[in-house]
């Protein structure tokens, strides 16, 4: 018999940036159809991932038991072994290694998935805090470069509304891309609407990407790693020219006077003319001068920096220079202006009650601060010397004590992360795994990373456990268990608990499921039946604008930096003395540029783009998803002929780190020198081990930048055909 049928509202949840509304039809305990937000408006429509997620939820290789591993490491041969037996082994091995070698030599890395608020990046930590504790990692992939400049400038991280962006007069979209990567919900139709009302938008992009197509008047390329340049020669230039706004400067910032000389060359004898940038960047002085001259003299303009140019080496200071470009031109704290921040709509809501503890790590205790951590993280982990930056994980493990880290590494359990596919330098990662006494992963599907386990922990979806997730809208979607779990899949609580009982921990959870969801998100939605029922509460602020008290009412509202003011001269940078972390924005030249002799080598810089039919390497192997567009190398139609390239060719890329073979997409839409290798393709390497699936991966470097930025943009590659 079948029953009619019911649809759920459920907040979608899987890293990319929105918390869209699903409207999820379920008949006879199955996902029959997804749907998007059909309710009032601001509507939070999803995108194709979400539509395609039934695919997810059902497909063939969901990983639905636990796994013991039956071959090698990276084999991918793994048997079917009971819950009991899975959960024993985990907590066995973490006794076992944290009694030999201290709890320091057990490594937790969970990177994003799910972000519900009690199924999260934190639920198996509170276990391994509970049981004595575990090394962890700090930096956030995403932007902590934009974190360490916002930090040291602002003293707090700031976000741009979108739908402000009608009121500006002038977009300068800093290598931003909503119409791929969206960045909150509705990117797209704010850019729209204010297209339509008459907001110019230049694009400052390697790539003549789709939001360039959809909405730009003028496209200027430009070379990776070479932003920083360029925003200071418009600072030359407005410098110059007398069109910054002197009062803001004097009355809001510190410091100014200190970039000045820097600018103008009193410093070191350099001045940063466009000429000079030209040379870096490629782009023409006249453009450099005009971006310049239209940026201070339209009012109100956005300069909206993405993430993108920041995760570049010292891409620090890609963001500190786009503040400073802010407050030179007065666009801070003003509608239709920006502080150089992200776009992402922010706005005020009702806080939410407290968010499950780890409870404190014991290895955390007592470790000394990080020389280069700013005082607003020093209290936090990662301001703690014994935290891994997250691109130096796999060095850690292959060099442990010897290499100058705090530990020898010898457990790693993984939780929301395809570590070894979205981490730089899959080659090295794979030594590094292969090392390890155990390797445990909670996972839906066999991913690169996965086969490298000795047990997988079989984790269901969003749509088979309870929980709620925040938008930016400001919005919490709440999302309802739609169906059972399948298989004998399990959500992280239920993984957690399991393994508190196997390690004879009481009082991992001192309430209910229920409950503990309660008293989080109540407070911030007030009636908690009623919220479930309707399945979201959307807040409607008037677009939020960062640093509007602190602009409006100086005196009564401090920016929480040592001055009170915005700080183009950072003391505290000042105070760590380190030229790569300078006091003021300075250019430095990434490694891996084209003045590098490796260029001779790998004359190409490769970036890494976020791709629209993934989550980073989650929905990789969709078959819905995979129609729209095939993993390929986009390269400019120079650099293809000059290497007797056609378009579909079967092309070699590679360097010193690794090699991949998959088909080029020979475009005019990016500029000759650089090419595009899509983030989140899924590492498969062939017998020789040159990777076939088109992971850039492979090719990037694991080094970190100063402040912590995750340089998957610089990097140089060579190709042929293969
Ligand atoms: N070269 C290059 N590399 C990059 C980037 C880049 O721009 N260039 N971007 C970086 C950025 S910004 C980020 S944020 C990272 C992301 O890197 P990761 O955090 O590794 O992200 P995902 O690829 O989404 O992997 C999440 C994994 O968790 C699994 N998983 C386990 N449990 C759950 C669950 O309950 N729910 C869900 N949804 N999944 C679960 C999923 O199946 C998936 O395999 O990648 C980074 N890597
Ligand atoms: N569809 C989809 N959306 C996503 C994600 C996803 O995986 N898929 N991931 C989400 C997450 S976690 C994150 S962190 C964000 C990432 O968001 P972003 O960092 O903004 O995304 P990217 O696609 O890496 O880069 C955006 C644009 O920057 C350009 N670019 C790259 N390097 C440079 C440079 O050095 N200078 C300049 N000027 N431009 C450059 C690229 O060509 C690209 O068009 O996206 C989020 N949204
Ligand atoms: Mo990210």
């Amino acid at each position: 018999m079948t029953d009619a049928g019911k649809a759920f509202y459920v907040g979608a949840d899987m890293n990319c940036g929105g918390a869209c509304l699903l409207k999820v039809h379920v008949r006879d305990g199955a996902i029959v159809r997804i749907e998007t937000d059909d309710t009032e408006e601001p509507q939070l429509r999803n995108c194709l991932r979400c539509r395609a997620y039934r695919q997810r939820v059902y497909a063939p290789d969901r990983v639905l038991y636990p796994l013991k591993r039956d071959g090698e490491r990276g084999e991918g041969k793994f048997r079917r072994i009971s819950w009991d037996e899975a959960l024993e082994t985990v907590a066995g091995e973490y006794r076992r290694i944290s009694e030999t070698h201290g709890p320091a030599s057990v490594l937790y890395i969970a990177t994003g998935a799910d972000m519900g608020q009690i199924h999260n990046m934190k639920t198996a930590l509170r276990v391994f805090c509970m049981a004595g504790g575990c090394s962890t990692i700090w930096g956030i992939a995403s932007n902590e470069g934009w974190m360490f400049a916002s930090q040291a400038t602002y003293g707090v991280p700031s976000a741009n509304d979108h739908r402000d962006l009608i009121n500006s007069k002038l977009a300068i979209l800093w290598g931003l891309n909503p119409v791929v990567v969206i960045d909150g919900c509705g990117t797209s139709y704010s850019l729209i609407r204010a297209k339509e009302s008459g907001t110019r938008f230049i694009v400052v992009d390697p790539k003549f990407s789709d939001t360039a197509v959809l909405v730009a008047d003028q496209w200027v390329p430009i070379r990776p790693g070479t932003d920083t340049a360029v925003m200071i020669a418009m600072a030359y230039v407005m410098i110059t020219e007398g069109l910054h706004n002197k009062e803001f400067l004097d009355k809001y910032t510190v410091g100014f006077e200190h970039f000045e000389d820097y600018v103008l060359g009193k410093e070191d004898g350099t001045a940063r003319t466009p000429a000079w940038a030209e040379r870096i960047s490629g782009v023409p002085a006249r453009t450099i001068a005009g971006l310049a001259r239209e940026y201070a003299t339209t009012r109100p303009a956005a300069l909206l920096p993405s993430k993108a140019p920041g995760r570049t080496a010292y891409g620090e200071q890609y963001h500190r220079a786009a503040f400073t470009l802010a407050a030179m031109t007065g666009n801070i704290g003003i509608h239709g202006g920006s502080a150089g921040s992200e776009i992402t709509q922010r706005g005020e809501r009702p806080p939410m009650g407290p968010a499950m503890r780890t409870g404190g790590n014991a290895v955390d205790a007592g470790s000394p601060r990080r020389p280069d951590a700013l005082p607003s993280v020093i209290s936090k982990g990662p301001g703690l010397a014994v935290r891994i930056h997250n691109n130096e994980v796999m060095d850690a493990i292959l060099k442990g004590k010897a290499g100058g880290y705090y530990s020898d590494y010898k457990m790693l359990y993984m939780a929301n992360s395809n570590y070894l596919n979205q981490y730089p330098n899959v080659n090295k990662a794979v030594a590094a795994l292969r090392k390890l006494e155990f390797f445990a992963v909670q996972e839906q599907f066999l991913t690169p990373t996965a086969k490298f386990a000795d047990i997988i922990l079989p984790t269901c979806t969003f749509l088979e456990r309870a929980d709620a997730v925040e938008g930016a809208g400001p919005h919490i979607a709440y999302q309802p268990k739609v169906i059972s779990p399948l298989g004998e899949s399990r959500s992280h609580l239920d993984i957690s608990q399991g393994l508190a009982d196997k390690l004879g921990l009481s009082g991992f959870l001192d309430k209910p499921e229920e409950e503990l969801l309660r008293d989080i998100v109540a407070p911030a939605v007030g009636d908690w039946e009623k919220f479930k029922e309707k399945g979201v509460q959307k807040y409607y602020p008037e677009p939020g604008v960062p640093f509007k008290a602190q602009i409006e009412d100086p005196a009564n509202n401090p920016f929480p930096t040592p001055s009170g003011k915005i700080e183009i001269y950072s003391r505290l940078l000042a105070d760590m003395n380190n030229p790569l972390l300078p006091a003021i924005p300075k250019y430095i030249e990434t490694w891996e540029s084209l003045n590098d002799p490796l260029a001779g080598k790998y004359p190409l810089q490769l970036v890494t783009s976020h791709h629209r039919r993934r989550a980073h390497s989650q929905f990789d192997n969709i078959p819905w998803l995979r129609e729209l567009e095939p993993q390929a190398v986009k390269m400019n139609s120079r650099d293809a002929r000059s290497r007797g390239i056609k378009d579909g060719d079967m092309v070699r890329v590679f360097n010193d780190r690794g090699r991949m073979i998959l088909p080029a997409k020979v475009t005019e839409r990016i500029m000759p020198g650089v090419v595009d290798i899509p983030e989140g393709a899924w590492y498969d390497p062939d017998a020789n081990g040159t990777d076939r699936g088109g992971c850039p991966n492979v090719l990037t470097r694991d080094r970190r930048s100063p402040g912590g930025a995750f340089p998957a943009n610089t990097c140089l590659v060579q190709i042929e055909k293969a």
